[in-house]
C-alpha cells in the first residue's frame, strides 16, 4: 500500500506492522487516518498469505493514540457526527472481525478513540508508560467508536462505568489488573519481542481454526446470533479441512503439525 500519509506500514516477516504516524499530535485519530486505516485493512484482508497477525502501535515513545482529533470537532453537528461515528464503527468492526489476530502494542497514551482502537484488537500488550482512559465525558460526550460496548465486554460493567464516568487515566499495571490488557512489558523493544512471540505461536496453528475462534468468540457478543449453534457450524467447517487431518495425524505420529491453511 502506497501513499499513506498518516500511517507507517511495514510488511515484516510473518506479520504486518502498522504505526499511527502523527507524533506531533500524539497520534490523534483524525478522519484521514481513519480512512487510511479502512483502506489498509481492506488491503490486508486480500493480501495476507504468509502473515499470521497484524500489530498496531503508535509512532514515537509517548503515545499510542491520544484520542480522536479534538481539533476536528470544532464544527461538529448531528449530521457530521453521524458520518464520523459510522466511519469509526466501520473501521473498528473490521478490525474486530479480521481473520488473523490483531495485536495492539500500546506504547503510551491510549485515550478516548485510542483506547477504543485497542479494545477492537484481539490482544493488547502495553508498555509500562501506557495510560488508558475514556475521557469523552470531559468534552460533554460519550465514547463514539464502540467504547461503551467493548469496554463493558472486556472489563465488566462496574469498571467500565467507573472509567467512563470519572475519565480517570489508569496505568498499565491497573489495566492488567482490570484484565483490560493481556501483558505489560518494560518498553517498546520488549513489546516487539512479546508480540513476535504471539505471532510465532499463531504461525504454528491452523489458519482456519484461528479464523473460526475469532468468529466464534465475536458471536458471543452478537445479540442476533446464537453463538452455540454457530459454534457447531464453525466446528464442522474446521473438521472438513485438511489441516484437521494433519493435526490428528501429527498427534498420532508424535510430531508438530504442518498446517497449510487448507
Ligand atoms: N486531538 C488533537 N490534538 C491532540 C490530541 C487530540 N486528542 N491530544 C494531543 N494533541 C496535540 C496537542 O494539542 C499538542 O498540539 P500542539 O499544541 O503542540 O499543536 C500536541 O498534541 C502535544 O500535546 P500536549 O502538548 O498536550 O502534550 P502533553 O504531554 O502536555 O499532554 C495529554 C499529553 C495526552 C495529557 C494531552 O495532550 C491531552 O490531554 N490530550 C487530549 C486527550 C483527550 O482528551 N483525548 C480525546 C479523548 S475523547 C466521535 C467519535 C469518537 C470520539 C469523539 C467523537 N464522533 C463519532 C463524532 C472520541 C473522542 C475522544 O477520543
Amino acid at each position: 500500500m502506497r501513499n499513506l500519509k498518516n500511517l507507517h506500514f511495514e510488511n515484516r516477516k510473518d506479520y504486518f506492522l502498522i504505526k499511527i504516524n502523527r507524533p506531533k499530535n500524539l497520534n490523534a485519530l483524525n478522519q484521514k487516518t481513519i480512512e487510511e486505516l479502512i483502506l489498509l485493512f481492506d488491503f490486508i484482508t486480500k493480501n495476507s498469505v504468509g502473515k499470521y497477525g497484524i500489530v498496531i502501535t503508535g509512532e514515537g515513545d509517548k503515545s499510542f493514540v491520544a484520542g480522536a482529533d479534538i481539533k476536528e470537532f470544532v464544527e461538529l453537528d448531528g449530521k457530521s457526527s453521524l458520518k464520523f461515528c459510522r466511519n469509526g464503527h466501520d473501521l473498528f468492526n473490521k478490525i474486530e472481525k479480521m481473520h488473523i489476530p490483531v495485536i495492539a502494542l500500546v506504547n503510551g497514551y491510549a485515550l478516548g478513540g485510542g483506547c477504543e482502537l485497542s479494545l477492537a484488537c484481539h490482544i493488547r500488550v502495553a508498555t509500562l508508560n501506557a495510560k488508558f482512559s475514556q475521557p469523552e465525558i470531559n468534552l460533554g460526550l460519550i465514547p463514539g467508536y464502540g467504547g461503551t460496548q467493548r469496554l463493558t465486554q472486556i472489563v465488566g460493567k462496574s469498571k467500565a462505568l467507573e472509567m467512563m464516568l470519572t475519565a480517570e487515566m489508569i496505568s498499565a499495571e491497573d489495566a492488567l489488573d482490570y484484565k483490560l490488557i493481556n501483558n505489560v512489558v518494560d518498553d517498546i523493544d520488549s513489546g516487539i519481542k512479546k508480540v513476535e512471540e504471539y505471532i510465532s505461536t499463531f504461525k504454528r496453528k491452523g489458519p482456519n481454526a484461528i479464523k473460526n475462534v475469532i468468529k466464534s468468540v465475536n458471536n458471543y457478543f452478537d445479540k442476533d446470533v446464537d453463538g452455540f449453534e454457530e459454534e457447531i457450524k464453525l466446528f464442522i467447517e474446521c473438521v472438513k479441512t485438511s489441516d484437521f487431518k494433519e493435526g490428528i495425524q501429527a498427534f498420532i505420529e508424535k510430531r508438530c503439525p504442518d498446517f497449510k491453511g487448507e
